[in-house]
């Protein structure tokens, strides 16, 4: 059996070495040297060139090095009926309830504002409510925002999340579907995104939402830079209806060194670090579903490409 890496971001040689490991027996072959395309059963990718996986004749599996897999299923050329599975790893999930901790606490004890203290030489003290008092929303109560929501949680905060469909969450308030958005909104002085990029969630951080927070709410996106509509953002912080925003991900990344974010003191910027791929803890998630293939068994974390998620 014979699996092709691709990735621009993730590296060949500590993934060979990890599914080496883990399954001495398989052929890994790093793209572009790819030899045979026939020999190939397993394609673990991160952004693939568009046709590449078409060029595949034998692709069983179609692993994502991500948990998201926007940029898998944006091939529109990627082979019909090949299963697609994306990283669902503890480590990973970790990582990202340790990000949303900090930037909401960060928002929470009014970062922002004190950094522009400094910045000028400011000594002033702001009123503080505790974190009982600060109601936090989560777009997406998945495999990330739900254990971010029971963490933030844990820390005090009011938190309520939000899905596609009902979900039920100790502790949390849920809300599911387009009507439910409204009153989520209502109740978010700070709104973490963690929502899959689909046709349906493309943008959806706009205008229009921005005005269904309480006046003054904060914002973190660390799910993909596509959710974002960039001139609503810079638009809602001019008003004062948005205070700030926190960026992990970005329409074009690299955020290019002249994009006006860089230089905005409302918004926080970090370079996609929510939450990296994980070799050493992911491997053997993604070995466990080459073993499956191989022996027939039902596959983890399969995406709905229908969903898009
Ligand atoms: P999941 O697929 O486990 O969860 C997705 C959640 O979003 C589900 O609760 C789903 O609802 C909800 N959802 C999807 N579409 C809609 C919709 N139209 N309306 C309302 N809710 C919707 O994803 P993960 O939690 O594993 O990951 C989320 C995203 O985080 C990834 O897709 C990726 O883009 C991003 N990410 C970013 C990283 C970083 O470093 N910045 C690292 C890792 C991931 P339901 O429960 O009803 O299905
Ligand atoms: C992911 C990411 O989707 O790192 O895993 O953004």
């Amino acid at each position: 059996m014979a699996l092709l890496f691709q990735s621009s971001i993730d590296s060949a040689e500590r993934w060979s070495a990890e599914l080496h490991r883990l399954l001495p027996d398989l052929e890994i072959r790093v793209w572009p040297q790819i030899g045979n395309t026939g020999e190939i059963d397993v394609a673990l990718v991160w952004r693939p060139p568009s046709g590449l996986l078409a060029s595949l004749p034998k692709l069983k599996l179609i692993a994502a090095l991500g948990a998201g897999v926007d940029h898998v299923l944006a091939d529109p050329l990627i082979p019909a009926g090949v299963p697609v599975v994306r990283l669902v790893d503890p480590y990973m999930t970790a990582a990202m309830s340790e990000y949303v901790q900090l930037q909401v606490l960060r928002l929470h004890r009014q970062d922002p504002v004190y950094l522009a203290q400094q910045r000028e030489h400011v000594w002033r003290e702001r009123p503080q409510p505790n974190a009982a008092g600060r109601r936090v929303g989560v777009l997406g109560m998945g495999e990330l925002g739900r254990d971010a929501a029971l963490k933030l949680s844990v820390l005090g905060f009011d938190v309520a999340g939000w899905s596609r469909t009902e979900r039920r969450l100790p502790g949390i308030v849920c809300f599911h579907a387009a009507e439910g958005l409204r009153a989520l909104l209502a109740r978010s002085e700070i709104l973490v995104c963690l929502l899959p990029l689909t046709p349906a969630t493309e943008g959806i951080l706009d205008a229009r939402l921005f005005a269904g927070l309480p006046s003054g709410a904060a914002i973190v996106n660390c799910a993909r830079g596509q959710h974002l509509v960039e001139a609503d953002l810079v638009a809602a912080l001019d008003s004062g209806q948005l205070s700030a925003a926190i960026l992990d991900v970005f329409r074009d990344e690299p955020l290019p060194p002249q994009h006006p974010f860089w230089s905005d003191p409302r918004i926080l910027i970090t370079p996609h670090v929510a939450a990296a791929t994980h070799a050493p803890t992911a491997a053997p998630v993604v070995a466990d579903n080459v073993r499956r293939l191989r022996q027939g068994r039902p596959l983890l974390h399969l995406v709905d490409r229908e969903r898009g998620y």
